[in-house]
């Protein structure tokens, strides 16, 4: 198999710490890319043109974050999306959560990258609001996480190290202490660690 990725992408890294996690690395062959260029390979398998991007060995193609997490986890045992039952959809719906923090903070650095005058304000702030509204949720909510390493842990911690990355102006952790908590014990993970952005 062949990950198209990018070593900054908030999506590719929740993708990789799922590779690392299980083990997977011998199997996948990780091409880095900047989705911003021309990149044909990439835009052969994935008409978007977006990393992640997995190819698979039949030659056909997964995206996007959720689908090639989940079919990467459906590979060997050792679940990171728990099979079935209401750990299932909990599992999924903190993805989602945490993929949406992404979204709204994505959405944000790429408005600042504009030319100043073409800069909207007020999209800022709404996707600023989006953030900081479900920070405060999860804050609130952080001993609901799974007892044991799941794919909730994973996109929680990709979009910690996003904020941390791509917006420190927003200082999270000094609005939500009990997640800034919960980073320090889980961004020291080997995993975390192998899979900074740069
Ligand atoms: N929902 C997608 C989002 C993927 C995405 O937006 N990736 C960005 C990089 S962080 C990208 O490839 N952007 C290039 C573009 O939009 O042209 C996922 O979860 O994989």
């Amino acid at each position: 198999m062949r990950l198209f990725y990018s070593k900054t992408s908030p999506y590719s890294r929740k993708v990789r710490l799922v590779i690392h996690e299980k083990g997977l690395q011998n199997t996948i062959i990780s091409v880095a890319c900047n989705p911003f260029d021309e990149v044909p390979e990439l835009e052969a398998a994935n008409p978007l043109g977006k990393v992640p991007t997995l190819i698979l060995d039949d030659g056909s193609s997964l995206y996007d974050s959720p689908v090639i997490c989940a079919y990467l986890d459906s590979l060997t045992p050792g679940r990171l999306i728990p099979e079935s039952g209401r750990e299932r959809w909990n599992v999924l719906r903190w993805e989602a959560l945490c993929d949406g923090v992404v979204d709204a903070t994505y959405n944000i650095v790429m408005e600042r990258r504009r030319d100043t005058q073409e800069q909207s304000a007020g999209w800022i702030e709404q996707w600023k609001t989006q953030v900081i509204r479900t920070l405060n949720h999860i804050e609130a909510t952080i001993d609901m996480l799974p007892s044991q390493v799941t794919l909730a842990q994973l996109a929680l911690g990709t979009a910690l190290g996003y904020l941390e990355f791509r917006l420190p102006d927003l200082d999270w952790r000094s609005r939500c202490p009990a997640l800034a908590a919960w980073y320090g014990d889980f961004s020291v993970r080997d995993t975390m660690q192998h899979t900074l952005p740069k």
